[in-house]
């Protein structure tokens, strides 16, 4: 079944110069870009975007990072769209993540791990409205 799903390129893989290499992998990997816009996340922003993690340890950190510069949201589509691609980003730590995942390749840190994929099919939706209209997505058949 076709399916979407809502990535993020995040603020240490736009500093360093990656966005290119990773469209190349994601789109390589057969996803289809059907939304793309790059933007800076306000704090409120980041804190509304991850708000099922208010309250942990991280958050502070994690918001604060996820406002310190410009991302890169995508949609993007394929069959089974949310499950693989969170098998090419690989695990939310980048020392646990499978050699060849984007997490692996280019993430630093738990915190700093290069790319956000939606992890489940329900919330894909509530996160790809979160950045994006429906009139923002585009159909790529004739
Ligand atoms: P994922 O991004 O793999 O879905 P998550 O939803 O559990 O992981 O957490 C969201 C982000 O928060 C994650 O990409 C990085 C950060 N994060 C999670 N757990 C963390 C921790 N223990 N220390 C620092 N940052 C953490
Ligand atoms: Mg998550």
């Amino acid at each position: 079944m076709t399916e979407r799903t809502l990535a993020i390129i995040k603020p240490d893989a736009v500093r360093r110069n990656l966005t290119g290499e990773i469209i190349t992998i994601i789109t390589q990997a057969g996803f289809r870009i059907v939304g793309m816009k790059l933007l800076r996340m306000t704090k409120e922003q980041a804190e509304n975007f991850y708000q099922v993690h208010r309250g942990r340890p991280f958050f502070e950190d994690l918001t604060r990072f996820m406002s310190s510069g410009p991302v890169v949201v995508m949609v993007l589509e394929k069959d089974h769209a949310v499950e693989d691609f969170r098998s090419l980003i690989g695990a939310t730590d980048p020392a646990e993540a499978l050699p060849g995942t984007i997490r692996h390749r280019f993430g630093t840190s738990k915190g700093e791990n290069a790319i956000h994929g939606s992890d489940s099919v329900e919330n894909a939706l509530w996160e790809i409205a979160f950045f994006f209209s429906l009139t923002e997505l585009v159909d790529h058949t004739s």
